[in-house]
């Protein structure tokens, strides 16, 4: 543990208003863990000259082969200025952004973070997202720009020069930051405009106002908010070596020789300030009189000279001088290193330590857990839709808990853990080796004495009297020992917001769905017996430990304002979990995950016996990771879900050595695609238009599937209109698909939470609830709504928005069922956002609503292409006819023996439920309900319910009106970002060009000879990718690929030639190019699905040439 003790670390736990709970945040290796090192060796954990070197927050084995950071750790660390003495709880976690979910779970508990950016590189893509996950998360963060060495040594820039390069980089983040907060503050300032309007309105004063926009931006103050070496949230540091820019030390310095004030050194350090060195004056205006700023002559000169000594010009003596100057103290080995990095170190850890400045900047700038603000701890308390104030009112005192950050006895007791993490039995605190104390040491050698005594006794007696000698039980031991020790154990990765933790203790885990409300109602306090609330269940704290980077320390309690680990919850948390002794405690709105889990695959044990451990390691993987998925496929394969290839690779890995602990197989990615239908096209293959060729029928039999009637129930016209009729004949639907337009589908797709809301709202409203949802949540349906208006505007669309019967699959997915039935008016989606009473002729929902909406997400789900979801089509039911619900002759005659079917099918039942319910929901009562059940109870017929072969015949419509337009696969599309240098920049174009990659944008990056290429990539053809581009380029270029949008692949997988230019072209196979095909043939082969595929055609005899001589 260093210099620091478990009982100061304990101590110091107990005053919030001195803790501080941070997170390192950066893009990929631009020097995290680095970072992290050289704060850790300032606690005497690690030593200096090992900081940088030994990454000691990477503690498995691949982070420190790859070199990449995977799992987020913590550390405790303490610091003190002056008579204060704070503790720091210090996050590290991974750029790489398969594992941004680490990031997202390190996030959330930390107030404050250190951003962390590449001198050279700048601000790059994930730099990006991780401010936007400290900006959601309402945490503060400060700057660190790193790798400052590398402008010396590599670009090398003079001190002038790297000044400029600088503001640059300050410039970029805070464009970033720019962005962030003005969309909030006009956010902000719409909502209170409406209110304000809102209240207006109803005191009935009329007439038109004018809203002045940029207002609020300039009302709002957020100089905080900006990086600025004057603001003291910046500081330019070289981990690897050590140092910082020491602006505090450079102040204190030239005050005194200078006889300035060091507070206006220090403010005037950083911006266009020179000094005027004859009236001994600092003046403004640098720049335009062409004087070296002072931050360039005060500080950068100083360390540019250093490194010009020590590393360029390795001039002894003058090093010795620039030594003895500064008053350091060199080791004798370390100025004959022979490598001058060493000697470099050992001056800067001592002259300007990186860990001063930034431990100290963290302190003063960063927030401790008794400044949270109020905002945050209501977002954290509304999940979904909810509005803070309509929770009750139990639950809206929880927020003074949070505020308060209290740790008095009575406090209510609040945990989040953000995500559970696997250790080693063996290395938990309880089961190591401690180093035992002189009684202990003494207690043992008077054993070990007995023991000799006993068995030299036994050996006589042995030899006395021939019989056995008597076996130490203690020798047996170890071996119990390690049977345990191969064991993992779940550790909760958590933090306190209010009360004290206590060992032993029993809380509540309150599980996603939880509502406070209903357990309000219940009356439920005791956290003793299990109460029977859903979505409620008890644990109880078995251990509670301090997290120390690779080690834990037991505690008995922990104190609110901590980050901890928790030991025993693997039983009732599965990933992440709100713990709380009071039951009017909401859980905590979900983590923010940015990265798309995408990539899976099926594996399975190299024996089949060992199923059973490969079943058990698979949900222990799951448990273990924030965002690793695993589910059981309807063929009964086991497939792994991750976010990315070097996931991936860590996932087999854990579940290899860890987890199963068997040999298993992983199958090649499996690729996801979807199925979509377009225009048809105007130009065929050979870019001739279309039509205006003949076709070569004779040669190829074109298959016109699309027209005609197919069988007796199933009807298509020439314009894409399928009509289809139940078995039983009772009903009929008739459908057509629509290609929806791209900017569409890109809607849906991006508000597909929306509509998620949106379905649970209508889901209320049908059953008779309503809920109360929070303004902002409707004001962004009414955005959807009318966003998809202005995007769905012709003749072909129109009234299209207000028509939309349900989305799908799952009933959110990016397609639409559009009711274009003549004189059926149901309710549509939006009826949340009608207020009060309606005018004119009221919806009524008609019997079997729900199956056809069934039938279609059925029909969404999987395409008749390869089985995958659909995307961007929209389902026009034309006509619905249907008979039973018309002939009330009918109902009678079957009414007496209706009532023994009514449980029959749970078709019938649900269907039943929800449209009756629904109608009640609408006020409408269409006749006694017990008749209406009769009646539908009543339409069971030898086919079955009418409820399931509707939903069947729906189902059958959509598909065959989806095969009746150009059909089309849309494939999934990465972006990536390369950087490389000018040398390779052919290669890597090689790479992407091979790969079916497009360049979208390539630039050079200013200041240095790199170049920024902008890329797509189809997830097919990216598995690999990244180790390509390093091999092709030595290890110059490092692409990080990001799931970006899915996109149509033009070619039609069925496309057979039909005109004589393209039979020329492509021959008769005409399989060579289709790309669209092969992807197709692929999936459907992987599911087992019949492939139409001619392997060899016109088969000849070969003849051997040898043969015939
Ligand atoms: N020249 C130079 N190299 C540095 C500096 N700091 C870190 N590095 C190097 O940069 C590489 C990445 O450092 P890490 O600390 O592992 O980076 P990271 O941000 O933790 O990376 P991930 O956790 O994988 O995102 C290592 O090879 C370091 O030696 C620095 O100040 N100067
Ligand atoms: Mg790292």
């Amino acid at each position: 543990m260093g210099h620091t003790s478990l009982e100061k670390i304990i101590a110091l736990q107990r005053n919030p208003a001195n803790i501080r709970n941070l997170c390192i945040l950066a893009h990929v290796d631009h020097g995290k863990t680095t970072l992290a090192d050289c704060l850790v060796a300032s606690n005497g954990i690690i030593s200096n000259r090992l900081a940088g070197k030994l990454r000691y927050l990477d503690s498995r084995e691949d982070e420190q082969i790859r070199g990449i950071t995977m799992k987020s750790s913590a550390i405790s660390l303490l610091y003190a200025i002056g008579e204060k003495e704070y503790l720091l709880n210090l996050i590290d976690s991974p750029g790489h952004v398969d594992f941004s979910s680490e990031v997202s779970t390190a996030v959330r508990l930390c107030d404050g973070a250190i951003v962390v950016i590449d001198a050279v590189e700048g601000v790059c893509p994930q730099t990006q997202v991780v401010l936007r996950q400290a900006w959601l998360e309402n945490i503060r963060p400060v700057l660190v720009v790193n790798k400052m060495d590398r402008l010396i040594t590599e670009l090398k820039l003079t001190s002038q020069e790297a000044y400029i390069h600088l503001q640059k980089i300050l410039e970029q983040v805070n464009a970033v930051t720019g962005t962030l907060f003005t969309s909030k503050v006009l956010e902000e300032r719409a909502e209170k405009e409406k209110e304000e309007k809102e209240e207006k309105e109803s005191e009935a004063s009329g007439g038109d106002q004018v809203y002045d926009w940029s207002a609020g931006l300039e009302e709002t103050d957020d100089s905080h908010l900006y990086f600025s070496p004057d603001q003291g949230n910046v500081v330019f540091a070289s981990a690897i070596d050590g140092w910082d820019s020491g602006m505090a030390q450079f102040a204190h310095i030239y005050s005194q020789r200078m006889g300035i004030r060091a507070e206006v050194l220090l403010k005037t350090l950083w911006g266009d300030f020179y000094l005027n060195a004859k009236a001994k004056k600092i003046m403004k205006g640098a720049q335009a009189k062409g004087k070296k700023p002072l931050f360039v002559q005060l500080v950068l000169d100083n360390i540019w000279s250093l490194y010009d000594a020590v590393v360029t010009r390795r001039d002894k003596e003058k090093v010795e001088k620039m030594v003895t100057s500064l008053g350091v103290k060199l080791m004798a080995r370390d100025s004959r290193h022979s490598d001058p990095k060493v000697l470099l170190s050992a001056i800067c850890s001592q002259w300007l330590p990186v860990s001063q400045a930034v431990l100290s900047m963290v302190c003063e700038k960063l927030p401790s857990p008794l400044d949270m603000a109020a905002e945050r701890v209501e977002k954290l308390m509304s999940v979904g839709a909810r509005r803070f104030d309509s929770l009750p009112k139990e639950t809206q005192e929880l927020k003074q808990a949070f505020l308060q950050c209290s740790s008095e006895e009575n406090a209510p007791v609040i945990v989040f853990v953000s995500k559970m993490f696997a250790v080693d039995t063996k290395a938990l605190p309880q089961n190591k080796q401690r180093p035992l104390t002189q009684e202990e040491i003494a207690q043992r050698r008077e054993l070990a004495r007995q023991r000799h005594a006993d068995r030299l006794a036994a050996n006589q007696q042995a030899e006395n009297q021939d019989a056995l000698p008597v076996s130490c039980p203690a020798l047996r031991q170890p071996k119990l020992e390690e049977d345990e020790g191969t064991k993992e154990t779940f550790v909760a990765f958590a933090r306190v917001y209010s009360g004290v933790v206590k060992r032993g203790q029993r809380m509540f885990v309150l599980g996603p769905k939880f509502d406070p409300t209903q357990a309000l109602s219940m009356g439920c306090s005791a956290s003793d017996a299990l109460p029977a609330v859903p979505h409620l269940s008890c644990c109880s704290m078995e251990s509670l430990y301090l997290l120390m980077g690779r080690e834990l320390e037991g505690l008995e309690e922990v104190p609110s304002g901590n980050i901890l680990g928790i030991g025993g919850l693997e039983e009732c948390v599965l990933k992440s979990a709100t713990l709380s002794t009071s039951p009017a405690c909401p859980p905590f709105t979900p983590l923010n995950f940015e990265a798309a889990a995408i990539v899976r695959v099926a594996i399975e044990p190299k024996h089949p016996s060992e199923m059973p451990k490969l079943v058990h390691g698979m949900r222990l993987l799951n448990q273990a990771d924030p965002c690793a998925e695993v589910l059981i496929q309807e063929t009964g394969e086991h497939v792994l879900v991750t976010a990315g290839e070097v996931h991936l690779q860590r996932c087999l890995d854990d579940l290899r050595d860890r987890f199963a602990k068997i040999e298993i197989s992983a199958s090649k990615p499996i690729i996801p695609f979807r199925e979509t239908v377009v225009r048809p096209p105007k130009v065929d293959m050979v870019n001739e238009e279309v039509g205006k060729q003949q076709k070569v029928a004779i040669i190829h039999q074109v298959k016109e599937v699309s027209q005609g009637r197919l069988s007796d129930t199933l009807h298509v016209d020439s314009s894409g209109l399928v009509t289809l009729t139940t078995p039983n004949r009772l009903a009929t639907v008739a459908v057509r698909a629509i290609p929806l337009p791209q900017d569409v589908t890109r809607l849906l797709e991006d508000s597909s939470e929306l509509i998620r809301t949106l379905e649970q709202l209508n889901m209320s409203l049908r059953e008779g609830r309503r809920i109360d949802v929070s303004p902002r949540t409707l004001e962004a349906i009414t955005e959807l709504k009318s966003q998809l208006e202005s995007l769905l505007q012709g003749r072909k669309w129109r009234n299209t928005v207000e028509r939309i019967w349900a989305f799908g699959p799952r009933r959110y997915g990016p397609n639409i069922l559009l009711n274009s039935v003549e004189g059926y008016h149901r309710p549509s989606v939006w009826q949340c956002l009608v207020k009060g009473e309606r005018s004119g002729e009221a919806p009524v929902v008609r019997d079997f609503d729900n199956s056809i909406v069934s039938g279609f997400q059925l029909a969404t789900l999987s395409g008749p292409m390869c089985e995958e979801p659909l995307m961007g089509v929209c389902f026009s039911v034309e006509q619905w006819d249907i008979q039973s619900s018309s002939e009330p002759q009918h109902q009678d005659s079957v009414e007496e023996d209706s009532a023994s079917h009514e449980a029959s099918g749970d078709g019938t039942s649900t269907a039943e439920g929800t449209s009756e319910t629904s109608a009640q929901a609408e006020g409408i009562t269409a006749g006694p309900s017990q008749a209406k059940r009769r009646t539908e109870a009543g339409s069971v017929d030898c086919y079955g319910p009418v409820s399931g072969q509707l939903i069947a015949a729906m189902k059958d419509a959509c598909r065959h009106a989806f095969q009746a337009q150009p059909q089309r696969l849309m494939a999934a599309m990465y972006t990536c970002e390369i950087m490389a240098t000018a040398e390779v920049l052919g290669r890597v174009y090689g790479v992407l060009g091979k790969r079916e990659g497009r360049v979208l944008h390539e630039e050079m990056k200013e200041g240095t000879d790199m170049f920024i290429i902008k890329a797509i990539l189809p997830v097919a053809e990216s598995f690999g990718f990244a180790d390509e581009i390093r091999k092709r380029t030595s290890g110059l270029a490092s692409p990080q690929l990001v799931f970006s949008h899915w996109e149509v692949i033009s070619s039609d997988p069925y496309w057979v030639p039909t005109t004589e230019e393209e039979y020329l072209h492509f021959g008769e196979k005409a399989d060579s190019a289709n790309q669209a095909l092969k992807y197709m043939n692929a999936v459907r082969r992987r599911k087992g699905l019949y492939v139409e595929e001619k392997i060899v055609e016109h088969a000849e005899k070969q003849r051997t040439l040898s043969k015939n001589k």
